[in-house]
C-alpha cells in the first residue's frame, strides 16, 4: 500500500515534468526598441517580428539600471539594484547575498535542466552554480573597475579580434567590423550553434535555456550583406542630434554624463560619421536577428514551439546620437531605461497583442515562476505579469525604476515611470530633476519639474524616488 502510494506520487511527478513547459530567454545585449515590431522605420528585423507575432509585446517595458551587469542581476535575481547592490559590472550578486536565488538557479532546483549559452549575466561575474550545464566560471567579480580585467583561467581568446597595429579599448569599441561570410567565426553565431545543439540534446527533458546574444553591442559587428541593406546617406539623424554629449537646455547636467562609453568616446561625431555608426548598428542589430531566426527554426523543426515558453529581452535601452550621446551608461532617458520585451507563451491566445501598461524588468522573474507552475521563492519584488498576458489592456497601476550609480555605491539619479510621466532626480554632481510628458514631448526636450502648474505632480513624484532612493544616495 504504501509502496503503491510512493509509486503514484512519483508518476504524477514525472508526469508534470512531462508536461512543464520549456524556457527559452533570450537576450540581446545593449538592443534598444528599434525592432520593425516596435514600429522603428529603419531597422530589418524580420525574426523578431515574426516572433512578436507569437506573443505579447511589451510597448512600456523598462530595465532597472542602464548598463549590461546590474541590469541584468537585477532581473535575474528580482530585485531592484538597491537591493543586490550590484551597481557596476565588477559585482556578483551571490559575494553579498549568498541567500539570494537567481531565475536559472530556480529552475534548476525545480527539476528543470538550466543552460546557459552566451551573456545571461554580465561576462565574468556569472551564477555558476545557477546552471545545470555551461556555468562560467567567475574572474572579475570584486575586480576594481580601474584595474585592467584578468584574463578567465582556461578561457579562450574573444573572436572578432581586430588584426593589426594595436587599438587602445576606445578605439576597439568605436570600429565598424565586416564579417567574412556570415559570421560564422563571431560569438553570436557560435551561441545560436550551441542553443540549436543544446535545443535537440534536452528536446525530451524540461529545460530552461538562457541564450545571450553580443550584438549590437559595441563595436557593430555584422557580414557585410547587413550592412548593404541601408545606404548610410538616407539615414536620418535625430532630431536633437549634437557632435558631442549635450545637456538639452532647462535639463539638469547630471542627465548627461560629459563623455560617451561606447561609441565616439573621448571625440566628436560627424554627421556623417553618425549616420554611418547608426547604419551599423542597424546591421548589428540584424545579424543579431537573424540568428535568432536560426534558433527559433531549430525550436519549430524540433516541434518545441507548443511546448516552449519563449522570452526576447534587450537588456537596456541606448542612445544613438540623440543629444549627442552614444551609448547606454547613465540614461535615464526613455531611450536608456526602456527595452524590448517579449514574452511568447503558445498557451496564450493574445498572440500577436500589444501591452501598453508599464512593466519593469524585476517583473519578469515571478512571470516566469507563475506561467511554469514551480514554486515562488522567498524575495522577489516584482509582479507576475501573467494578468496582462491574458489581457495585455487591463488596469496595471505600477510605476517602474531605473536608477544609475556614477560611483558603484550611491544612486546618481532616479527615474520614476508611470503611464503619463517620466520623473527623475539627479544627486551629487549636477543634481536637479526633471520632468517629461512622454506622450506630448516624445524626444524629451522640455523639462517641466519647476513649472508652477505641475507642481503637484511632482511632489507625488518626488516622494516615490525619495522613497525609492532612500538610504542610496551620496554624502553631502
Ligand atoms: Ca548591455
Amino acid at each position: 500500500m504504501r509502496a503503491a502510494a510512493i509509486l503514484s506520487v512519483l508518476l504524477a511527478v514525472s508526469v508534470s515534468a512531462a508536461e512543464r513547459m520549456n524556457v527559452l530567454l533570450i537576450i540581446s545585449d545593449d538592443m534598444r526598441t528599434e525592432l520593425g515590431c516596435y514600429a522603428s522605420t529603419l531597422a530589418k528585423t524580420p525574426n523578431l517580428d515574426k516572433l512578436a507575432a507569437t506573443g505579447v509585446r511589451f510597448e512600456r517595458a523598462y530595465c532597472q539600471f542602464p548598463l549590461c551587469g546590474p541590469s541584468r542581476s537585477s532581473m535575474l535575481t528580482g530585485r531592484h539594484p538597491g537591493t543586490t547592490g550590484v551597481l557596476g559590472n565588477r559585482t556578483w550578486f551571490g559575494d553579498k547575498h549568498p541567500e539570494f536565488v537567481s531565475l536559472p538557479k530556480h529552475f534548476k532546483n525545480s527539476g528543470y535542466t538550466s543552460i546557459r549559452v552566451g551573456k545571461i549575466f554580465h561576462g565574468g561575474i556569472d551564477d555558476t552554480d545557477a546552471w545545470s550545464l555551461d556555468g562560467q566560471v567567475r574572474f572579475l567579480a570584486g575586480v576594481p573597475a580601474g584595474q585592467p580585467a584578468p584574463k578567465p583561467k582556461g578561457g579562450k581568446a574573444k573572436a572578432g579580434k581586430a588584426k593589426g597595429p594595436a587599438l587602445n579599448k576606445d578605439q576597439r569599441s568605436d570600429r565598424r567590423v565586416v564579417l567574412e561570410g556570415n559570421g560564422e567565426s563571431h560569438a553570436d553565431y557560435r551561441a545560436a550553434d550551441r542553443a540549436i545543439r543544446y535545443l535537440n540534446d534536452f528536446k525530451d527533458k524540461p529545460f530552461f535555456i538562457g541564450c545571450g546574444f553580443l550584438k549590437p553591442h559595441s563595436p557593430p559587428e555584422a557580414p557585410q550583406r547587413f550592412y548593404d541593406m541601408w545606404n548610410a546617406s538616407e539615414i536620418p539623424l535625430p532630431v536633437d542630434f549634437a557632435p558631442k554629449p549635450t545637456v538639452p537646455p532647462g535639463f539638469p547636467a547630471g542627465s548627461i554624463r560629459p563623455q560617451n562609453a561606447d561609441l565616439f568616446v573621448g571625440r566628436d561625431a560627424s554627421p556623417e560619421e553618425a549616420r554611418e555608426m547608426i547604419r551599423a548598428y542597424l546591421a548589428s542589430s540584424s545579424f543579431m536577428d537573424w540568428n535568432v531566426g536560426r534558433v527559433l527554426a531549430e525550436l519549430d523543426r524540433l516541434g518545441l514551439r507548443e511546448k516552449t515558453i519563449v522570452v526576447f529581452w534587450g537588456d537596456h535601452g541606448y542612445q544613438l546620437g540623440e543629444k549627442g550621446k552614444w551609448s547606454k551608461a547613465g540614461s535615464l532617458w526613455e531611450q536608456g531605461a526602456r527595452t524590448p520585451f517579449l514574452i511568447c507563451d503558445p498557451r496564450e491566445k493574445t498572440a500577436g497583442k500589444v501591452c501598453p501598461r508599464v512593466v519593469q524588468m524585476v517583473d519578469l522573474y515571478p512571470t516566469l515562476v507563475q506561467l511554469c507552475g514551480l514554486d515562488v521563492p522567498p524575495g522577489l519584488v516584482g509582479r507576475s505579469l501573467a494578468p496582462l498576458m491574458g489581457d495585455p489592456d487591463a488596469p496595471w497601476d505600477h510605476p517602474a525604476y531605473t536608477v544609475w550609480s556614477e560611483d558603484g555605491r550611491h544612486f546618481s539619479g532616479v527615474l520614476v515611470r508611470t503611464e503619463q510621466w517620466r520623473y527623475g532626480e539627479f544627486f551629487g554632481r549636477g543634481a536637479g530633476s526633471m520632468l517629461i510628458d512622454p506622450a506630448a514631448d516624445p524626444h524629451e526636450l522640455n523639462n517641466l519639474a519647476n513649472d508652477p502648474a505641475h507642481a503637484e505632480v511632482v511632489a507625488k513624484l518626488s516622494a516615490l524616488v525619495k522613497s525609492y532612493a532612500a538610504g542610496h544616495t551620496p554624502p553631502p
